[in-house]
């Protein structure tokens, strides 16, 4: 093995992808942005689409560019590809695309929501079944739809892949469902790492579009011919299956403290608050609250609550046409925010009317003015609220674990973009009443890049893994005040 090792994550987000070079040397993992490219889908006759072949031209220049910045000599030895959830390809056998492929906010899954929302039975038997609650974005009511709206497809499609595992088929010419992506589809059986066949039923899947998931870690092969003939350094390039869905990966990348005692937050567009468990947490309470029992990819549950997450603030800043497009700009709208006095009062951020609106900021206005509250005087204004309101949001989603899994928390630890969202980490303490200990780190990568260490054999295991990077890495805590 040689003494530095490096590997390269392809981390898809919805509104930003990124390539990162990662470098492993006596136990220290740097990281290099190489590349880092917006994401957004696009609206067409009322459908919204991914535009599959720009993330793949870009994902493709960006592992030039991580080639170019490797020192003279120095090889790849892996890749993997880590991306946001539910999205799936539906591809024939010589792996062509059959199917448009729709981005999870399309509303062609509002007519099953209804329908399963409004069936009780049907509706507990699916969370007993998948342990997935039934949300908006669930890929079980997207390929229903497609299926039912469509029915063609059943002949055309061989095989569905979720986004990360395209992603990988298209690097290693391997068609794999990888564990951790295919547990946020809701068809997946919550006490197996095998498919739900209740559940495939009453969606109407068909069964055989899918086969066994495999473990994240799992090696994959080579990077195809077009890839490694291009550079000596890619000519042994393995791509690792790791843990395909960013918020596992994510995860993965947490310090967390052996004792069980950190609640986990991943903040970007979404807010995902949960923690790891060896056991999923399941019943009427759980499925109330929203709870989703995703998998860790050794099999293991991160039961975790999606909050709306910086989705709002994102949306808003569009309606701004003054707004930071700079570290330097930032730091000024959160100063200002600061400055502010505490909102009147706060968004309900479960409310539906926030998924997907032409305009958030009208949204939120109309929300406010249903409630009679005032709305903010300018982006400043709505920042604040908005950060205020998601820490409330993480709060609730914490509070309802403690009650649940009948356990305390003593910190919340936070990765991803809004952790360096000062007021969004303060407000996040505040509500919850407990630290927030903020790592400024990029987890999705990270735990990319960890999964591969583990399977090429650099690292021994996940807690050695965190261990050494928590040994390294700079963390910021807020303490809870009171209001
Ligand atoms: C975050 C994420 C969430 C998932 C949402 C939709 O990027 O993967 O975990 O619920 O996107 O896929």
């Amino acid at each position: 093995m040689p003494r530095t090792i490096y590997t390269a994550a392809l981390d898809f987000g919805a509104t930003s992808g990124r390539v990162i070079l990662g470098q492993w040397s006596k136990n220290r993992l740097t990281l290099t942005e190489v590349h880092r490219f917006p994401n957004a889908f696009h609206t067409l006759n009322g459908h919204d689409y991914w535009d599959l072949g720009t993330l793949w031209h870009e994902a493709q220049a960006g592992l030039r560019k991580a080639v170019a910045t490797l020192p003279r000599g120095a090889t790849l030895a892996s890749v993997g590809v880590d991306c946001w959830g539910v999205d799936f390809v539906l591809l024939n056998d010589a792996g062509r695309l059959v199917f448009p492929v729709h981005a999870y906010r399309d509303a062609r899954s509002q007519p099953g929501l209804r329908r399963l929302a409004n069936t009780r039975a049907a509706l507990d038997r699916i969370y007993a079944a998948t342990g997935i609650p039934n949300v908006f974005y669930n890929s079980s009511l997207h390929l229903e739809e497609t299926v039912a709206n469509c029915p063609a497809i059943t002949d055309l499609a061989t095989r569905c892949l979720f986004l990360p595992d395209y992603f990988n088929f298209l690097l290693s010419g391997r068609m794999e469902n990888e564990l951790t992506i295919a547990s946020t589809s809701q068809l997946l059986d919550v006490h197996s790492t095998t498919w739900s066949q209740e559940a495939l039923r009453y969606f109407r899947i068909p069964p055989q579009w899918f086969s066994p998931p495999i473990l994240s870690g799992a090696k994959l092969g080579r990077l195809r011919r077009e890839f490694s003939a291009t550079s000596p350094a890619l000519a042994k390039t393995q791509v690792i299956a790791v843990p395909g869905h960013d918020t596992a990966a994510a995860y993965d990348a947490m310090p967390a403290s052996p004792d069980g005692g950190d609640l986990f937050l991943s903040s970007g567009t979404w807010s995902l608050v949960g923690f790891e468990s060896d056991r999923p947490i399941l019943g009427t309470k759980a499925m109330a609250a929203r709870i989703s029992n995703e998998r860790i990819g050794d099999g293991r549950y991160r039961p975790l609550t999606n909050v709306i997450g910086l989705w709002l603030l994102e949306g808003t800043l569009k309606d701004f046409a003054s707004h930071p497009t700079n570290d330097r700009e930032w730091a000024a709208l959160i100063t200002a925010a600061e400055k502010l006095p505490a909102p009147a009062a706060l968004l309900d951020v479960n409310d539906p009317s926030f998924a997907n609106p032409p305009s958030m900021k009208a949204a939120i206005d109309a929300h406010l003015k249903k409630r009679k509250v005032r709305v903010p005087a300018n982006l400043a204004g709505y920042t604040r609220l908005i950060c205020d309101s998601l820490g409330r949001g993480h709060a609730d989603a914490m509070r309802a674990f403690e009650t649940m899994a009948e356990k305390k928390f003593r910190r919340i630890l936070i990765v991803g973009g809004g952790s360096k969202n000062r007021i969004l980490c303060q407000a996040t303490a505040n509500a919850a009443g407990i630290p927030v200990v903020s790592f400024a780190l990029e987890g999705t990568a990270v735990g990319n890049i960890a999964s591969q260490l583990i399977a090429i054999g650099a690292v021994k295991d996940l807690a050695t893994f965190r261990r050494h990077l928590g040994a390294n890495l700079v963390q910021t805590v807020y303490q809870p005040k009171p209001s």
